[in-house]
């Protein structure tokens, strides 16, 4: 029998989760095929339209987001995505953005350039942060922390199976298929009842806080396709009458350089949901949590270019201070030492495979019903990164070292 190896069931993973996310979500399959035709057009008039990764690379390549209540169940999902060669990267603190979210987070995706380039799936993953007193008083705390307790997310069989594969490097083909099969159905929209009043007493926290621990099973929020040409993307989009948030979120178009990663989504849709009601009755409602985004991704940053970023971004019109902060070549970035190329070669930049927290937060921003105000205590929390990976039981990796790491190898 054959075997199949980790990058493989990394790759059928998204895809399959790409397939359930499309039959739950129909404009996602919108977004999938519109983005598929701005990369194909961007491909055949760009020379060099493959800088960033190969058009193999980029037309499989998704995120995905998904949100979790506890470190057990943030412990399960770091075993899952081991069988899929996805390690914890960074560590984003959402509740220190703009508009602050009950969470912390990682990302979970293969860290080294070849596993990268054959199938760089990446799930953002998110953990509700019961313990900090600005969003839950003691008494909500532990009502949430017992609603959690009780379920489970994952089934433990297919934890143990996931180990199992993680240390073997693999499995055979129909081991492949079921154990693939059960991971994906993980994260699929359950069609259990919603307790009302449970849920709104959460909205009234955070609409994330509701997504999470609102219902008792996990579910994917988003899944994000990458598009070649984000503008043109945008405008297509818009044309087909499907109404995208206000902005592109991340640095602004320019004729210089693309960095980082810039997205944008179309606005989170009501999805019918069954409730149960105070007096116990069932009714049919919807709720507005899940919606499509896409992204375009650039070079990545130094932590000089970094800074620059953050700086450019501050200033009140990004769009028109770029040029101040940025050169217009790929030569001047490596030259001044602000972007990643392997070896120094201007003509082979790595390309940026992480999340920028401010964007993150203006995207969950743009999509919630009603965002709410935390209340000025202070953060006792302890919530940090090395909170954190104790929680995952694992190192989480620093992304500017990966990014070094494959600066050392020599141009693909
Ligand atoms: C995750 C938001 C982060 C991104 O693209 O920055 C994210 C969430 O909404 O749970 O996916
Ligand atoms: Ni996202």
């Amino acid at each position: 029998m054959s075997y199949v190896a980790i990058w493989q069931l990394r790759a059928r993973f998204a895809a399959a989760l790409s397939a359930m996310y499309g039959t739950e979500v129909p404009a996602y399959t919108t977004l999938v095929e519109v983005t598929e035709d701005v990369n194909r057009d961007h491909a055949a008039t760009h020379r060099h339209a493959e800088r960033l990764g190969s058009l193999e690379r980029v037309t499989a390549e998704r995120h995905g987001a998904i949100r979790v209540g506890t470190p057990l169940e943030l412990a399960d999902v770091a075993d899952l995505f081991a069988a899929f060669g996805m390690y914890p990267v960074g560590f984003y603190d959402l509740r220190a953005a703009a508009s602050p979210v009950p969470v912390v987070s990682t990302a979970f995706r293969p860290v080294d350039a070849t596993e990268l380039a054959r199938n760089p799936f990446r799930v953002f993953t998110s953990m509700l942060a019961t313990r900090d007193a600005r969003f839950f008083g003691t008494d909500l705390r532990n009502r949430v922390d017992e609603f959690l307790c009780r379920r489970a997310l994952f089934d433990p069989d297919l934890i143990a199976d996931a180990r199992r594969i993680a240390a073997a490097d693999g499995c055979d083909a129909e081991q492949a298929e079921a154990f693939v099969g059960r991971a994906v159905a993980a994260f699929a929209l359950s069609r259990e009842p919603v307790d009302r009043s449970w849920y709104a007493e959460l909205t009234a926290v955070s609409a994330v806080a509701a997504d999470i621990a609102g219902v008792p099973t996990t579910h994917i929020n988003h899944l994000t396709p990458r598009v070649l040409d984000i503008d043109d993307l945008y405008q297509r989009m818009s044309a087909r009458g499907i109404t995208m948030i206000d902005a592109i979120q991340g640095p602004p178009q320019w004729h210089g350089p693309d960095v980082l990663l810039r997205q944008t989504s179309f606005r989170a849709l009501a999805e019918s949901r069954r409730f149960r009601e105070a007096d116990s009755r069932f009714t049919d409602g919807t709720l507005r949590v899940r919606f499509g985004e896409v992204e375009a991704r650039g070079v990545a940053l130094t932590r000089k270019g970094r800074e620059r970023y953050d700086a450019a971004m501050a200033s009140p019109d990004p769009a028109a201070a770029w040029g101040d902060y940025f050169p217009t070549s790929d030569d001047e970035m490596a030259a001044q030492g602000l972007a990643y190329y392997r070896r120094g070669d201007p003509a082979a930049p790595v390309v940026y495979e992480d999340f920028l927290p401010a964007s993150a937060a203006g995207i969950f921003r743009s999509n919630v019903d009603a965002d709410t105000e935390s209340v000025s205590l202070t953060d006792d929390s302890g919530y940090d990164i090395d909170w954190m990976a104790g929680a995952l039981g694992r190192d989480i990796r620093d992304p500017y070292d990966l990014y070094d790491a494959t600066a050392q190898e020599a141009p693909a």
